[in-house]
């Protein structure tokens, strides 16, 4: 029976060794519980990388051996290829360029070998796996040389690639020095997947000025097959973390928070550590608000969450020192001796602590720079079970095309910020709840496992459309 192969750069597991052998964690990430349903079942299979680096090759098949009782296949990187491939061409080279920082990237030759090479060793990985009628379904920035990589080994293989990450415009693409062979990896690919329509414009714009293929309707045809490219906005585990905060543990827990925190208002942003979030410019917003309605000080608290990330990276560190003057800054100028404006924490937490968080806010502030899509925000509005809470959302992060009912702000425009904080900290209950329920309703409807079923069938239209024009 056919199966279907999923292949993103990490598997949904971490393996790690400890003093009684080697111990398996599983990610309760939101593509891990939405993909779950597919590689789980039947024969499927999920390949990636397992997070730690294994050398010894009796050590490599035990772990081999274990991962494949639950339907993964590791790909072992070693330390200069997780440096080159993955810190290098992944997250200095594309990562910025993708989320408009070209600035900060970096073009190096080295980088880039790794980066087709390590490519390649996920190709034989497949090759190792693949039949004849598999689904092939390859994930994100990390892998995107694998569709053609696959398609050359065999050529009706049929192809899924999607991407986490924005695209750029095609004036931001045109920068990369292998821009050609990037486009012409992803184009292996029979489906190609973004989040929103404009990562999808952006793409078909840059293959029609680059590569020279045209397109129409969001059809590319290059002479030999037809290549659809389309938005597919990821929902999350919706169920999940509204069960989460209907628990009864959570109800004590919150009683807990609220009595600690009296009347203050609860503002919250969770991110990693990461320039496209825009950290420094929330701050500064925060300090405004602060500065200029002094009737909100001792009102309302900053629950900071910074998850660290890339921190060796100098444009990282140089990011940490900045928030982290800012909230001394902030902090100092404004605390009392009962209260303290910013909460700030820099490290990540268990999920039912963060899911508490979320129940307990009154404001989310998610403002990235650029956002592929952003789950936080999502999961902030599956936790709100009595529909109370406002959530003030960039426009540049891709959730806001579909969460349409949030305060939706620039930003960079800190104006345009502070408006948005004064209006969540005052805005009546019944205009809140409005807000919300329309959210609910969305994400609710296109949840994570309904991303998961609207691709795959995409990706069965697509190839049973082209066996029919190949048969015309
Ligand atoms: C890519 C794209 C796109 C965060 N802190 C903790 C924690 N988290 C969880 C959140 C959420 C996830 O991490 C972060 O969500 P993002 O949407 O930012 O996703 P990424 O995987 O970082 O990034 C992004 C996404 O792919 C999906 O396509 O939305 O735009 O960059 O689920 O809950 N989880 C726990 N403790 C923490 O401290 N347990």
């Amino acid at each position: 029976m056919p199966k279907t192969i999923i292949i993103s750069n990490r598997l949904p597991i971490k393996v790690q060794r400890t003093e009684t052998g080697l111990a398996y964690e599983t990610s309760e990430g939101g593509l891990a519980t939405g993909l779950g349903s597919i590689y789980k079942t039947d024969d499927n299979i999920w390949i990636g990388w397992p997070g730690t680096f294994f050398n010894d090759e009796a050590e490599q098949e035990q772990v081999s051996k274990d991962l494949s009782e639950q339907s993964m296949h590791p790909v072992f990187l070693t330390e200069a290829e997780i440096r080159d491939f993955y810190e290098g061409f992944s997250n200095e080279t594309l990562w910025p360029s993708f989320h408009y920082f070209s600035q900060y990237a970096v073009y190096d030759d080295t980088f880039w070998e790794a980066y087709q090479q390590v490519n390649r060793k996920f190709c034989q990985a497949v090759m190792e796996r693949a039949e004849p009628g598999d689904t092939i379904w390859v994930h994100d920035y990390q892998l995107l040389l694998l569709p053609q990589m696959v398609r050359e080994e065999v050529a009706e293989s049929t192809i899924g690639f999607f991407q986490h990450i924005p695209f750029p415009s095609y004036e931001v693409f045109r920068l990369l020095p292998w821009r050609e062979q990037i486009l012409k990896g992803m184009l292996g690919a029979d489906l190609v997947g973004f989040h929103t329509f404009d990562d999808a414009r952006h793409f078909l714009s840059s293959v029609s000025r680059i590569v020279g293929w045209t397109s129409s309707q969001n059809l590319i045809d290059n002479g030999h097959r037809q290549i659809m490219v389309d938005a597919f906005p990821m929902g999350i585990d919706y169920e999940k973390y509204a069960s989460l905060a209907a628990s009864e543990e959570m109800k004590e827990k919150l009683k807990e928070y609220r009595e600690a925190l009296h009347d203050q208002k609860v503002m919250l942003s969770i991110d990693r550590l990461d320039y496209s979030k825009g950290i420094p410019q929330r701050l500064r917003g925060f300090e405004l608000l602060l500065q200029e309605h002094p009737e909100f000080r001792e009102k309302v608290t900053l629950f900071m969450l910074v998850v660290p990330s890339r921190d060796q990276v100098e444009q990282y560190r140089e990011l940490k020192e900045t928030i982290d003057e800012l909230v001394g800054r902030i902090n100092s100028s404004y605390r009392t001796i009962t209260w303290n404006p910013i909460q700030y924490f820099y490290r990540s937490f268990p999920l039912e602590e963060l899911s508490a968080l979320y129940a307990l806010a009154d404001i989310a502030l998610v403002t990235p720079m650029r956002d592929g899509m952003n789950l936080v925000c999502k999961e902030f509005v599956a936790s709100k079970l009595d529909q109370s809470g406002v959530l003030i959302l960039s426009e540049m992060a891709g959730a806001a095309k579909e969460l349409s009912d949030a305060l939706l702000i620039n930003p960079n425009d800190l104006g345009a910020m502070v408006l948005a904080m004064q209006e969540a900290m005052v805005m009546p209950e019944e205009e809140q709840k409005l807000r919300m329920q329309h959210m609910q309703e969305i994400l609710q409807q296109y949840d994570i496992h309904h991303w998961v079923s609207i691709f795959m069938n995409r990706l069965d239209y697509i190839k049973i459309k082209q066996m029919s024009l190949a048969t015309e």
